[in-house]
């Protein structure tokens, strides 16, 4: 038996690879993997699976078993009703945003910072594209991102802005790109490894929207550097939005940072709905500008889309 990681697949096949580099092709022995019942989808890259190797076919293999994952994350598939695997045991997650095209989607940040703070893992708000136009609004939201603790960067994979910043960031650990179709991930690690040359896609005319252009999680070895280890990412497919599907309505004001600290000392306690109370400290906390009053809107359609289970934005 050997141990593996998994850099990408599909639901029946997975390229696993071995400490020594070599890739093999493997299926799931029997048809279900334990530990990963309920899932859209069994394994994702960033996984570590034990395989036992084909005699015969040093290229193949077959996975008997998934190593405890440290972290992993996850997005609700809607058509399948079921969570679904972007990645696995990752140090970093990068949450790639635009100040345009795509249109800048805060909300879809706060939505994978909540996922981030559920799983433990650490993330990074990048937003790309910084050669064009920035708005003073999404100015004002980085910095409050950056006020209540997390790291924010500006960068450009066109001009190179902020590139030697985001590498150090990266090396010595296994991240991976998020973001909505079009925000340039692939583009990004193209700049980060020119030669790689990952498929890009161009914008609709239209609408803004990217083409969703990858379509399917995979890993990369992207860097290597005797000092500062190696940088590995995991491109993923452009996604519309997270839908939280593991977080209670009622513990949700527990994942932002800036109201977790707050939120027991409302007057009527832990009845309190933090929407109309009279001694509501969150609400006293937005109007003293403690609490973004954009923070507080997410918070309030996010924990509406987890108690209706209907999307807003
Ligand atoms: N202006 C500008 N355009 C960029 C930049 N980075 C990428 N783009 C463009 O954005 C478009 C989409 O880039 P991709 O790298 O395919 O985006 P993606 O996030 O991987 O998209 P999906 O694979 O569909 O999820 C391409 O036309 C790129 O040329 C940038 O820094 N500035
Ligand atoms: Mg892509
Ligand atoms: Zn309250």
């Amino acid at each position: 038996m050997i141990e593996g990681t998994i850099l990408g697949g599909t639901n029946n096949v997975f390229d696993v690879e071995e400490s020594d580099g070599l890739i093999r092709s493997c299926i799931i022995k029997g048809k279900i993997l334990k530990g990963v019942e309920g899932y859209y989808n069994p394994l994702a890259p960033g996984d570590r699976v034990v395989v036992d190797p084909d005699e015969l076919d040093e290229h193949r293999g077959r996975i008997i078993s998934l190593v405890p994952r440290k972290n992993h994350f996850v997005r609700l598939n809607q058509k399948g009703n079921s969570p679904q695997l972007l990645a696995a045991n990752l140090d970093l997650l990068v949450i790639v945003t635009t100040p345009d095209e795509p249109p800048f989607r805060p909300r879809f940040v706060d939505r994978a910072l909540i996922q981030c703070n559920a799983e433990h893992i650490t993330p990074l708000v990048l937003l790309n594209k910084s050669d064009l136009t920035i708005d003073p609004d999404v100015h004002e939201r980085l910095s409050d991102w950056q006020r209540i603790g997390h790291s924010v960067l500006l960068v450009s994979s066109q001009t190179g802005e902020g590139i030697p910043e985001l590498e150090n960031m990266l090396y010595g650990k296994l991240s991976a790109f998020v973001g909505q179709s079009g925000v340039g991930k692939s583009s990004l690690i193209n700049t980060l490894n020119g030669s790689l040359n990952l498929r890009v896609g161009s914008l609709s005319q239209k609408y803004g929207k990217g083409a969703h252009t990858t379509t399917k999680g995979m890993l990369f070895h992207v860097g290597s550097n005797d000092e500062k280890g190696s940088m590995d990412i995991i491109d993923t497919p452009g996604v519309r939005r997270f839908v939280l599907h593991d977080i209670p309505a009622a513990d949700l004001a527990l994942y932002f940072p800036e109201m977790e600290k707050i939120v027991g000392t409302c007057s009527w306690g832990a009845s309190c709905s933090h929407i109309h109370e009279p001694g509501c400290k969150i609400l006293e906390a937005v109007y003293a500008g403690v609490i973004h009053e954009q923070r507080y809107e997410s918070w309030l359609r996010i924990r509406e889309e987890i108690e209706t289970g209907s999307l807003t934005d």
